[in-house]
């Protein structure tokens, strides 16, 4: 399966941990090349956001579709369980993170480093503080409901991939794990933990800046 895309994106990353928690095969591929947008990822992904994937021809984009997607196609272990509260609070922590937490926390990243430091223009810090003025509810929220031991809805589920993986992003700008928020700490060390993780990181690391 090809995935397009770079893992500094919260959601590209949360695709890739899919993945390889379920011990799937993925090549990482750049959307963008010198030459312009990659044929394959225009092709993949109609609005041209990424994450997107091939797999074998078949063609699909936006994180949580890609991963609905490799959950029914190989469904152990699961990352989205069949129970009904449980997937509704597995979902309600994936559609926050998409929503509310990158709602404020891109703004930070994209005016602060993506912005200027990776695309050579001009960051708004207007918009950069909009979004660090919603990032004291974010983070008091998610302290609030951090387990004390082992992961947000019973099992390790998309919700700690989802959740960790912006944390990881934010990290970039200051706005990751920290000592203020504990309990959230402790839980992202247990996620970093993860052999999973350990992999996608290591090639996230290796990627040039
Ligand atoms: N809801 C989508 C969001 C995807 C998204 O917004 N990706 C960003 C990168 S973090 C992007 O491609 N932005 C480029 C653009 O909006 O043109 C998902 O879960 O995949």
């Amino acid at each position: 399966m090809k995935l397009y895309g770079a893992l500094l994106s919260p959601f590209v990353r949360k695709v890739a941990l899919a993945a390889q928690e379920k011990g799937m095969d993925y090549t990482l591929v750049p959307f963008r090349t010198r030459e312009g947008l990659d044929p394959g990822f225009v092709a993949a992904s109609p609005f041209l956001k990424i994450p997107a994937i091939d797999d074998g021809g078949y063609t699909l984009a936006d994180s949580t579709a890609i991963v609905s997607y490799l959950e029914a196609r190989q469904p152990a272990p699961a990352l989205i369980p069949a129970e009904a509260q449980l997937r509704g609070k597995v979902m309600w922590f994936d559609e926050f993170v998409d929503t509310i937490h990158c709602e404020a926390g891109l703004k930070i990243l994209f005016h602060r480093l993506v912005g200027p430091k990776l695309l050579k223009v001009p960051g708004d810090e207007t918009i950069a503080m909009q979004g660090e003025a919603a990032m004291p509810r974010i983070r008091d929220y998610l302290e609030s409901v951090m387990p004390d031991d082992g992961w947000l809805v019973g099992d390790f589920t998309l919700a700690d991939i989802s959740v960790a993986s912006i944390l990881r992003t934010l990290t970039a700008v200051g706005f990751g794990p920290s000592d203020d928020y504990p309990k959230t700490q402790s839980w992202y060390e247990r996620v970093r933990a993860r052999p999973a993780w350990q992999a996608v990181a290591a090639i996230e690391d290796a990627a040039p800046k």
